[in-house]
Parts: C-alpha cells; structure tokens; sequence
C-alpha cells in the first residue's frame, strides 16, 4: 500500500511560532514520526509540503493510479480551496483530512473546510499523532 502525506502552506513553519497552537516540533520531526509508523505498519509513504495551491493540485492528480491513500492537512487552502476538493474528487482515491488543532474551535472562517466532502474522514485537534490516525484509518479502509 502506498500513502501519499500533502501538507499545505505554512506546515513547514512549524515549531518556529505559536507553539501553544501547533506545538514545539518541526515539520522534519513530523516526517520522522509519519516514517516510523509507516513502517510498523509495512506502508509505502511519500511526502509533499508546498505554500502552493496549483503544486499541490498537481500533487494529488499525479497520485492518480499511483497511491492507494492520500493524508491532507491543506492548512489555510482548507477554508478556500474549491480547486482542492476537486482534485480529490477526480481522482477518487480514499483521502483524510487531518488537521493539528481544531479549527472548529478557532476563528469563523476556519469552521469551513471544502475539502471535507471529498474525504473519508476528518481527524482534528489531536496534534501530530492525528497523522497516524489518518494512516491508520486508510490502512484498515484498505482491507475491507
Ligand atoms: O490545525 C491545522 O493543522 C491547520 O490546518 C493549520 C493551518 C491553519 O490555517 C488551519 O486553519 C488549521 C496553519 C498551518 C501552519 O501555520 C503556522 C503558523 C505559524 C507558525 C507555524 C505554522
């Protein structure tokens, strides 16, 4: 099985600025702990960060025929992105929306997620490890 882990602008910031919101730890010590899980879990996984809305288009058209799951934190393309939620749509693969914090406790604007339709399943407000739940969630959806 192949996963395919998008992060969207700003992820790879982590760890420099509001540690109360997004912890201490660096988007290189995000990789670290999504690559050892992948591996007890024998998964193939790539990694894609990118500030761009059209690179992570690209992204996840590419992953067409190719991955078996995609895990997206799309950061703030999440509140604005109708061009995401198309993308996961057309290429129809079992995604998971994942986000560090809960943005349905934060700010208005951040309650709407347009890529949530497209997904099978949000994880949210769990920090990193909500990472490995989406893994996990795609794994087993894989088996059924
Ligand atoms: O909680 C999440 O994972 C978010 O997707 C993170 C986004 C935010 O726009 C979403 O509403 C929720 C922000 C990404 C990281 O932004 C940083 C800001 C300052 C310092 C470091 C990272």
């Amino acid at each position: 099985m192949k996963i395919l882990v998008i992060n969207g602008p700003n992820i790879n910031m982590l760890g420099i600025r509001e540690p109360e919101i997004y912890g201490s730890k660096t988007y290189a010590d995000l990789v670290e702990l999504i690559k050892k899980e992948a591996e007890s879990l024998g998964v193939e996984v790539k990694f894609f960060q990118s500030n761009h809305e059209g690179a992570i288009v690209d992204e996840i058209q590419q992953a067409y025929g190719k991955f078996d799951g995609i895990v997206i934190n799309p950061a703030a393309y999440t509140h604005t992105s109708v061009a995401l939620l198309d993308a996961v749509k057309a290429v129809g693969i079992p995604t998971v929306e994942v986000h560090i914090s809960d943005p349905d406790t934060r700010d208005e604007f951040r309650k709407i997620s347009y890529i949530r339709q497209a997904c099978v399943a949000t994880v949210k407000g769990k920090g990193f490890d909500g990472y490995i739940e989406a893994m996990k969630l795609l794994t087993k959806n894989n088996k059924i």
